[in-house]
Formats: C-alpha cells, structure tokens, sequence
C-alpha cells in the first residue's frame, strides 16, 4: 500500500496526454521527445517488474531514436542477457503506457504484478542511459521519477550519454555469472575492445587512419575514447562531431542517410575527405548500433557503399576460412551460418550461397535475427543498413577454449576467433565493434576496401516510402517477402517483377512509421526505377 501511494503520487506528474496511443514496437516507445515523459515514467514500472520477476536480475533502458531527428525520442528495455526485452512482455509495456488515468495506471499494473507471478518485495536492478538528444535530461527525469517511487528496493545505475551497444555491454557484463565478460563500465567495454583488436592486428599495423562520421552523435563520445586506446594500430579520424550544435544529430550524415541515399555526407564530399586513393569512410547512426563503410573508386571517381551485407559476408567467408583452419573435426566441428532480412541485396545471398554458406532469411528487426543467429555455433547477422552482428555459442567458445591445435597454424586460428569473441559485441549490433571487426578481417587479409567491395556486385535497388490510409492491411509471409493480404495484390507484383531481369520486389508495412515500405531491384538502375514505380503504384 506504501508502494502504491507513492507510484500514485508519481504518476500524477507524468499524466498520459490524452489522445496519444503508444506502442511498444520493434525500437520500443518512439515519438516525439516532447510527447514521451508519461511513456517512459510507465517504462520505469515495467522495467522494475521485469527486474523482480527475474530475482532482482539487472535490466537496462536506454534513451535514444537512433537514427531518427533530432525532435524525436524513444525508450527501450533491455534483457539481463544484453539482448532485447522478451517480445511475450512488449504487450505489457503497450498496455501500461496507454491507461488514461493514474488510477487505472496503478491498478494494470498490480494486475500485471499478480498475473506475471511478480512478488513485488523482491528487489530491483536498473541500469540506464541516453544518448545526446535535447529531451534526453527530461526523459531521464521522468524515468527517474518512476524508479524512485519504489523506495531502495531498486537499485539505480546511471550510465550516462553513451551509446546503445555499450548500454547492451553493460548490462550483459552485470548479469555475467562467471564473471569473463568483462567489467560492467564503459571503461571495461574499451578495455575489452581495444585488446582483443590491438591482439588481432598484431604486428600488420599501423593500419591506414579511418575516417568515422559519427552522425553529431553520442558516437563521437565512444571515438574519442576508444583514440588513445588503439592510435597505435589505427587512427580514427572522427568527422561530425557536432553533438552541441542544434539539429545537427543525424541530419545530413550518419548511415541512415548514406544507405539511403547512397551517398556520402555532403560535407564530407565537400572537404574531399576520400579523395586520396586508398582512403576509407565508415558512418555511425545517431546511437552507434548501426554502421556503413564507403570510399571513392579511384579510376571511375565513384561513391562505392559498403553496407551490412558486404560487412556479413566477408566476416561469413573470413570465418569459414579460420574455421577450416582451426582442423576441428567431429564433435568439435562448429557450425556458422548467416541470417538476413529481405532487404538483403540479391548478389549478396547468391554469393553466400555459392561458397556452400548456410544462409537464413527473417523478419526485420533486430530480435528476429539475433534469434535466428542462435542456432549457429557462428551465427553471424547483419541487416543491409548495417545493424549486426557476430555471434559464439557457448559450445562454440568452450570448444576453441579446450582445443589442442594440431599444428601451429590451426592454433593461430583458434587465438584470432577467440579475440574475435572477445571483439565483438554478443548483445547487440554496434558499430564502434563492427567497426574494428571490419578492420581486423581486413587487416588479415591483407586488404583495401576495394579488394573487399570485389566479392560481389551490388544490384541496383530502391527503397521507397508509401504513404496508405491503414498499414495494418498489408500482412506479410514468408519473412516478409509476400502478401498475403490485400488479397490478390501479392499477384500483381509478381506479374511486374517477371517482367525485368533479375527483378524483386517486395511490399512490407513499417514497424516503425505509419507507412508501407517498397523495396526492389533488378539488373539495372533503369529497370528498378520502373519496377518500384509500377509496385508502388500497385499498393496506393
Ligand atoms: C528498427 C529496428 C531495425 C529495423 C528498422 C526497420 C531494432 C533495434 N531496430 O529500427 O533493425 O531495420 O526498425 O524499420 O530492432 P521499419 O519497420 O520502419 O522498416
Ligand atoms: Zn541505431
């Protein structure tokens, strides 16, 4: 009764504006900054039952829209596992963040309480972070207020403005049992890194400097820090560092921009940042969980993406080779495999596929790959617009860990994938670790971008944005790729795509906007430009 006065109380300065619906959708809550404060106040009760539910067990919230404007906000919950909230509790966080009053607040939420077996005098862990938005000080007020509310059962770690991947760290390394993770602060996170990378790239550096486009956001951060850790094998050169400059966040650079547009930020074409042959870009979003690479061919003085699909498939061929070295046979023998969504370029399954490399395809969303990636010993997943990443089943490290190499060169390869576990972020995808991964394979390869961007060709292909009157028509199947509803439509697009060579399209509804989304591709621009015209049509 204590509990419930004082959440009362609390409530009551983070009353639901009437007429808002939330959702707790693929990115959690995400709106308007301005319209959050009561969503997030509610995400804090949630996140507490959560905490409870599983004995007290560490959860995370993170603050951030990643790479939407700058206006906009969100909130999400992170697992003690460091993935994301079990999808059976997303309803539960919808349902409490719509009750019109505080006093239907309170009694959803000691109904949830009973109904999820929650004994509300367990205690509570909640570790949370923001990333650099002007709303986030308020938001993380507004979560505060919800924490507080349940007295000094709850435990509260504020991480501070950093990035979603190292939030995702941190809560993984403080739920770790056995304590190997790595220590569960930023500090911890770099440290972690940065040798597992300086071990990797070992005597084949001092790597050509990267420039990092860091979107004006809380990446710049995570850069700078990680600077002097690595400067020896690798200079970063952080570009779009404006996380004090109004607006800036994400407009203009940042991968969102760059794999849609496929181009290079404007100001980084403007200061001929690539033009020196040889020279390599990368771009984060505007919470680091997501990265792209590109460069200038030199003969053609082209802008070449590199995107997540090129980024899984050379770590798929790379390990598949370290794999074949490390000679473990039988029951040590490790599967790995790929998993992609829809989005992902044509060229690059046909690729995969034609090197004998299992390849799935999923749901959009992060969730579903990292589900998915699961089932591998390897599991490596990266979505087209550069989330991702590499997954080590428990098998797979206690294996390479108990291994006898049988000869020195197996050995080595058993070292590099160890220090690419260690390298790379098991939570979640993010692209500082990306970042460095990318490095390291092509470090061992001996490679420039160039050589990497020569594994396959891109083709041409086309995202576009269909505003409709009622999304929730549009169902999918078959990992999105086909309609089943509006009936007949899945029809019509298929009569369309016959008609070009090499020709796919698809037509899925947003999990984030209000909008239907068409993708397409074919062998040449043209052809996709009058594909996804003609599909596009088809669903107004
Ligand atoms: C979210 C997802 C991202 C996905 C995108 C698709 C997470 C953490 N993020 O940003 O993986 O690509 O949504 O958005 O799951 P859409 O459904 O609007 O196309
Ligand atoms: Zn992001």
């Amino acid at each position: 009764a204590v509990l419930l006065n004082s959440l009362t109380e609390a409530s009551n300065l983070y009353p639901k504006e009437e007429g808002v619906t939330y959702s707790y959708g693929t990115a959690g809550f995400r709106t308007l900054g301005a319209k959050l404060p009561a969503a997030v106040f509610r995400t804090a009760l949630l996140a507490v039952l959560r905490s409870k539910r599983l004995e007290g067990a560490s959860i995370g919230v993170m603050i951030t829209a990643s790479h939407n404007p700058e206006p906009d906000n969100g909130v999400k919950i992170v697992d003690p596992s460091g993935e994301m909230l079990d999808p059976t509790w997303e309803q539960h966080a919808t349902a409490l963040s719509n009750c019109p009053s505080t006093d239907s607040l309170i009694s959803t939420f000691t109904t949830l309480a009973t109904h999820l077996h929650v004994d509300l005098s367990q205690p509570a862990s909640i570790i949370f972070a923001r990333d650099t938005r002007p709303s986030g000080p308020d938001l993380v007020k507004a979560l505060e207020a919800g924490l507080h509310a349940f007295g000094d059962n709850v435990k509260i770690k504020d991480v501070g403005v950093t990035t979603t991947p190292i939030l995702h760290y941190v809560v993984k390394a403080t739920n770790d049992q056995s304590g190997t993770y790595g220590a569960p602060t930023i500090e911890g996170y770099m440290q972690k890194m940065s040798k597992a990378f300086k071990e990797l790239v070992g005597i084949r550096g001092p790597l050509v400097p990267l420039f990092v486009d860091c979107a004006n956001g809380v990446g710049s951060s995570a850069v700078d820090t990680m600077i002097p850790l690595i400067e020896d094998v690798l200079l970063l050169r952080p570009m779009n560092t404006a996380t004090g400059t109004k607006g800036a966040l994400n407009d203009e650079c940042g991968a969102d921009y760059v794999k849609t547009k496929q181009a290079m930020p404007p100001n980084l074409a403007q200061l001929g940042t690539l033009d020196k042959p040889g020279t390599t870009g990368c771009s984060f979003d505007g919470d680091a969980d997501r990265i792209v690479f590109y460069y200038v061919e030199d003969a053609t003085r082209t802008f070449k993406l590199l995107d997540g699909d090129k980024i899984a498939t050379m770590a798929a061929v790379y390990f598949k080779e370290l794999l074949l070295r490390t000679k473990l046979t039988g029951e040590e023998k490790l599967s790995m495999g790929v998993v992609q969504t829809a989005y992902a370029n044509g060229s690059s399954t046909k690729y995969l596929e034609s090197r004998d490399i299992p390849v799935e395809c999923v749901q959009t969303g992060v969730k579903h790959l990292h589900h998915a990636a699961k089932k591998f010993d390897i599991g490596i997943y990266f979505e087209a617009n550069g989330h991702g990443t590499v997954l080590f089943s428990p098998h797979a490290i206690e294996t390479l860990r108990k291994a006898s190499p049988v000869t020195l060169e197996a050995g080595n390869a058993i070292r590099h994938l160890l220090n690419f576990y260690e390298l790379i972020n098991q939570a979640v995808g993010d692209a500082m670790s990306d970042m460095l991964l990318v490095e390291a394979v092509l470090a061992h390869k001996g490679w420039g971008s160039a050589e990497w961007n020569a594994g396959y060709q891109d083709l041409p292909n086309k995202l576009e944005k269909v505003i409709v009157p009622d999304r929730n028509h549009f169902v999918t199947y078959d990992a999105e790729r086909r309609l089943s509803h509006p009936v007949g439509l899945q029809e019509l697009v298929d009569i369309e795509v016959g008609k070009y060579e090499m020709g796919r399209a698809f037509v899925r509804p947003s999990g984030t906007e209000d909008c239907v989304r068409v993708y397409a591709e074919a062998k040449t621009k043209e052809d996709v430009e009058v594909l996804i015209g003609n599909v596009a049509r088809l669903v107004q």
